[in-house]
């Protein structure tokens, strides 16, 4: 690819950024900050704020399913608590946190100051704190939260028992719309600031694999979500307001509900995952030292994940009257999925192959989520499978495989990716000892968790139940054990991070000997990154072992970095 395909504007420099009077201290991680740097960080401790939270609630449902009969909750209570958490992991945690990502590594990656819109940015931030004060408030309203699970079919979803407008329903209603409407703003920003923002040389081909994975995602967003936010609008005025139009006395088609919510909800998965496959694609170069295997296939597979993802939803809708030509079709396109996703995978493994391979943190977080999510790809492929799915569908299979994608792939990638980059954007060091603690207490942890589900749901084990027959009881003990070893490894985690970030090592620009424009800037890096002088991209972005430059006049950019970080939160350690 010639660098004259590039197309950086340098008229963003003027953008209005940032906001004039804007606090320079840890204030400024509490005020409407237009700085991506500073939005990253926000969205990112939010997250990890709602994952406490959504933690807590499994814990609590975990405690229930340690033994058979319902004595902890009652079913009722039960049936809030496993809505809630999903909403909350969904919505509040892996949403918010990969944007989060999105903030932090596109405009460095790529050389771009900021977003394209960095007061669109702050507005879409903002909303999270905003709906997620509302869903947390429906625990406070007369009936308890949403009870419907995290789907909220109708006709259960329409049924209002407590007769007030505002309801635990209502309230989980308007926040997914919020989130969808957050969601497409940040989209609009993301896919923007890739196709504008890049700096000069860097062609579609020297992209690193995050923006790839990021645009690939972002493209899911922008054609799915206005399906599910309409969906969602819908239904609020169907509770609200008396419309009919998944309410089957007035006319109404519930089903009409499932192909929107799915349209949008099955590829939101991949909304989740592409970016966690583009950090493993960024991670294993670095600490194998090699260049990763395949990158333009990989940076197409990601498209085609996406194509794919949008024409398969209705495999959630099996068994709910779908016609036979109907699902043999999407049986069909759902399992066409496994070749861009395998094709994924035996890139990863061939940078592997005779790599020199450090097992660091970030390393083994790597390899933990791309081995469990080998395993959830073929449960996946067994699910797709009709005949299977007729069977195992509600069972506790389901909720090992999705756990399996979701915790142990997605989940870890995140991880992954806090450790990969902590040193960049708070100028400090992780404490390597933590994080491997926090890995194998994650690994041992989510394996004794989602693992014995499967077996369960093969037994016959129904899903979304708050008592069960005793024959299950010895795979619940195993899976409740595990759920509580995961709520201890977040002791050292948070420990971490708040311990190294205030008194860890000070970091030095490229700690990892990392290739990407990223590693060129100092830690923390300037608030407008590269300012003026732009590199320009003379190579492709996983040159390990090439022993050639990424960037014209390479020297004087490691040069200036190495030079003490002007950081704005100076203090005396
Ligand atoms: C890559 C990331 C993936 C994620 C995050 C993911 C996540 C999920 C989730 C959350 C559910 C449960 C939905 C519910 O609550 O009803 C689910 C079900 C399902 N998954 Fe996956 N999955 C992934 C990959 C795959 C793959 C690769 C396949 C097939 C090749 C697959 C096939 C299915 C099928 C058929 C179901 C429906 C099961 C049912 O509800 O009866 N998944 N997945
Ligand atoms: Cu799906």
């Amino acid at each position: 690819m010639t660098s004259s395909t590039a197309s950086f504007d340098p008229r963003v420099l003027k953008a209005p950024h940032p906001v004039p009077g804007a606090p320079d201290n840890w204030k400024r991680f509490f005020s409407f900050n237009t700085d991506a740097k500073v939005i990253g960080i926000q969205y990112i401790a939010t997250s990890l704020f709602f994952l406490l939270v959504g933690g807590v609630l499994a814990m609590i449902m975990r405690g229930e399913l340690i033994t058979p009969p319902s004595d902890l909750v009652d079913p009722t209570v039960y049936n809030g608590l496993y809505t809630m958490h999903g909403t909350v992991m969904l919505f509040l945690f892996l949403f918010p946190i990969l944007n989060g990502f999105n903030n932090l590594l596109i405009p460095p990656m790529i050389g771009a100051p900021d977003m394209a819109f960095p007061r669109l940015n702050a507005a879409a931030f903002w909303l999270v704190p905003l709906f997620g004060v509302i869903l947390m408030a429906s625990f406070f309203v007369p009936g308890g939260p949403a009870s419907t699970g995290w789907w909220s079919y109708p006709p259960a979803s329409l049924q209002n028992p407590v007769g007030h407008l505002i309801n635990g329903e209502s309230l989980w209603i308007l926040a997914v719309a919020l989130s969808g409407i957050s969601s497409i703003m940040g989209a609009v920003n993301f896919t923007t600031t890739i196709l504008r923002m890049r700096a000069p040389g860097m062609g579609f081909f020297r992209m690193p694999i995050f923006c790839w994975t990021a645009a690939a995602a972002q493209t899911i967003q922008l054609v799915g979500l206005p399906a599910l936010t309409g969906g969602a609008i819908m239904l609020l005025f169907d509770l609200c307001l008396g419309t009919t139009f998944f309410r089957p006395e007035g006319g109404g088609d519930p089903v009409l509900y499932q192909h929107f919510f799915w349209f949008y909800s099955h590829p939101a998965v991949y909304v989740m995952v592409l970016p966690v496959f583009g950090i493993f694609s960024e991670i294993f170069p670095v600490y194998a030292r090699k260049p990763l295997f395949g990158y333009p296939v990989v940076a197409i597979a990601s498209f085609a994940i996406t194509g794919l993802s949008l024409i398969v939803w209705v495999h959630h809708m099996f068994y709910s009257g779908t016609p036979m030509w109907m699902r043999n079709l999407f049986m069909y396109t759902t399992m066409l999925i496994a070749v861009p996703t395998g094709i994924k995978v035996f890139a990863w493994l061939g940078t592997l192959w005779r790599g020199r391979l450090r097992l660091t943190t970030p390393m083994l977080f790597c390899l933990g989520g791309v081995f469990n999510f080998i395993f959830a790809g073929i449960t996946g492929i067994m699910l797709a499978t009709v005949p299977v799915d007729i069977h195992v569908g509600n069972t506790y299979f389901v909720v090992g495989h999705f756990h399996y994608v979701i915790f142990s792939t997605i989940t870890f990638g995140v991880f992954a990716g806090i450790y990969h980059w902590f040193p960049k954007f708070t100028g400090r060091m992780p404490y390597e000892g933590l994080g491997l603690l926090h890995f194998w207490l994650t690994f041992i942890g989510s394996t004794l968790n989602f693992l014995p589900m499967h077996w369960a749901g093969l037994m016959g084990m129904p899903r979304r139940v708050a008592s069960y027959d005793p024959e299950f009881a010895f795979a619940n003990v195993l899976a409740s054990l595990g759920a509580f070893l995961l709520g201890v490894a977040t002791i050292p985690f948070l420990l971490n991070m708040v311990s190294s970030w205030s008194r860890g090592r000070r970091a030095p620009a490229n700690p990892w000997q990392a290739i990407g424009l990223e590693w060129l800037l100092p830690s923390p890096p300037p608030a407008e990154n590269f300012e003026e002088n732009v590199p320009t991209v003379i190579s492709g972005p996983y040159g390990y072992g090439l022993g050639r430059p990424l960037v014209e006049h390479e020297e004087s950019f490691i040069a200036r970095a190495a030079q003490p970080a002007a950081s704005p939160t100076s203090d005396p350690a």
